[in-house]
């Protein structure tokens, strides 16, 4: 791997000391077991970090309670400016962390830096934003009296998050939350400590340039036992956790049982209807890649294509032409399309999937299988599958974090592909594919896709900071990211002032003494 630069971009990134037994500082309490990374691009170990016991949780949640305190009284202006500088900070590193996102992740470099790139974007997304904290102002129905809104920072906000965007989801809610007047405490997947890691020595840096209280970021690297200690701690008014839906549930119930916030960012089920006015060529592009892209581990992958029976056999034919067409294999080397997966639980899991949709009655159309030999020691390379199935199967119902694309015939009109699209539990993304306006307004209307996500003529996967992110049903109900998704973040209060010398009572009320 040393001919991808990963060494320099360990180095660069202040990650490389870890493997020596060397603490990052800067907010990170570590003094529990080694947790170990290894890649799954070449089955090596890449480094290793102390994971944070509950004593150390208990001095990063005092520190990040204390640096509150001060950060909270910094105007919003000043704070997008050190969201400023970090995004700057971001640009200088993109190489280097895309690098180190793409091998400890497994992700194609190209997503690796894009991954990267999102980071940035939220930055400038968020500066801008830090200006325009609006709330509204309301006409009072007392003379003399005046109603306006206010948001507030709300304190320590909580971010767990997934393998598969090891760095984006973080940064995603850093960006708003510190505009907002929040810290952080981030605890990433234990599949990819190193990233996160890279991330905190990043906004360490910029901490450190402005004088600023260490606590406004914090890391603890551990296992679900540190997760526990934060949904149930009332030092922590807002938990966002991004996983699957099993664990939202239990997370959400752990934050609810003590009436805290929480913004959940859970599986997806995501389909494409191809319509009879399909543009083919585009349908092609975006289910492939949204299907194989990140190995068809996004929580926004294509799993499903609902594709109407008078164009069926031509869609099929081009798709599977296309897979033939895929290079799997380092994701370092841009040449490749598709990288390994997570781990070998993950292969097991995608195996099994293959499996029980032959077992359901479908029909393989793409052979899948798990590859091995030269280049693929890590043994999580595998080949992206494609089955004939029915949208009723088990299989099809469930998410599986892996490129396995099931093809699902529609007949009549777009209404019966809807049903099907929203016939599974999640609700994140969807799409459709069509030139044919009514068809593309039904399925925007009320009686249309019931997803967080829907698109027209784009895939389901790959979508911009800009809009708020997140879905409906199993996919939990957060939104994240861009739009007015930063209200979550912070805590409002309506204010009713009187500049009179009565008090006259709302509702009409008389009350005299
Ligand atoms: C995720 O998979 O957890 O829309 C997030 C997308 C990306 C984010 C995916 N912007 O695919």
């Amino acid at each position: 791997t040393s001919q991808f630069g990963i060494k320099e971009a360990l180095t660069q990134l202040g990650v490389k000391d870890i493997n020596e037994g060397t603490s990052t500082g800067l907010h990170h309490f570590a003094n529990g077991e080694i947790l170990e990374s290894y890649s799954p691009v070449d089955g090596k170990l890449i480094g290793s970090v102390k994971m944070s016991t509950s004593q150390d949780y208990q001095q990063v949640i005092q520190s990040a309670t204390e640096a509150f305190k001060t950060f909270r009284l910094m105007p919003a202006p000043q704070r997008g400016e050190i969201v400023r500088q970090f995004g700057e900070k971001l640009r200088q590193n993109k190489e280097a962390l895309g690098k180190l996102v793409s091998y400890e992740m497994g992700k194609s470099l190209q997503e690796g830096y894009g991954e990267v790139q999102e980071m940035i974007d939220i930055c400038d997304f968020a500066v801008g934003l830090s200006r325009q904290l609006h709330g509204l102002t309301m006409h009072s129905e007392r003379p003399g009296h005046r109603m306006y809104e206010q948001y507030h920072p709300m304190g320590v906000v909580g971010i767990i998050s997934a393998f598969n965007f090891p760095v984006a989801v973080w940064a995603w809610n850093t960006a708003l939350a510190w505009i907002c007047g929040d810290v952080c405490i981030w605890k990433p997947s234990e599949k990819t400590p190193l990233c996160g890691i890279a991330c905190q020595n990043i906004i360490a840096e910029v901490i450190k340039e402005n004088n600023l209280p260490e606590g406004i970021s914090c890391l603890i690297n551990g296992d679900y036992k540190l997760g526990e200690l934060m949904t149930s701690d009332t030092r922590i008014p807002l938990i966002s956790a991004t996983g699957s839906t099993r664990m939202g549930k239990i997370v959400a119930q752990a934050v609810a049982a003590r009436l805290g916030k929480s913004l959940l960012e859970l599986g997806g089920n995501n389909a494409i209807i191809v319509t009879p006015d399909a543009d083919i060529k585009m349908t092609v592009i975006g289910a492939v890649f949204g299907a194989v892209g990140t190995a068809g581990q996004r929580c926004t992958s294509t799993r499903r294509l609902i594709i109407h029976e008078s164009i069926f056999e031509k869609v099929k034919d081009a798709i599977v032409s296309a897979y033939k067409q895929l290079k799997i294999g380092n994701p370092l080397d841009e040449n490749n399309h598709v990288g390994p997966l997570i781990d070998t639980d993950a292969v097991k899991m995608y195996t099994a999937a293959l499996d029980k949709v032959v077992e359901e009655g479908g029909t393989i159309l793409v052979e899948g299988g798990v590859l091995s030999g030269e280049g693929y020691e890590s043994g999580c390379y595998v080949k992206p599958a494609i089955a004939l199935a029915q949208n009723s199967f088990e299989i099809v119902q469930h998410e599986t974090f892996a490129p396995v694309l099931y093809l699902i015939k529609y007949s009549g009109d777009v209404d019966n592909a809807l049903e099907y699209q929203n016939g599974v539990g999640q609700g994140l993304s969807s799409a459709i594919m069509t030139n044919n306006l009514r068809e593309a307004e039904r399925f925007l209307s009320v009686v249309g896709s019931d997803c967080g996500i829907a698109n027209v003529n784009i895939g389901t996967s790959g979508a911009e900071i800009g809009g708020a992110f997140g879905g409906e049903k199993d996919t939990g109900g957060g939104r994240e990211s861009g739009s007015d998704a930063w209200k979550i973040y912070m805590r409002r209060q309506t204010n009713t002032i009187n500049y009179t010398t009565s008090l006259p009572l709302a509702q009409g009320i008389k009350f005299d003494l």
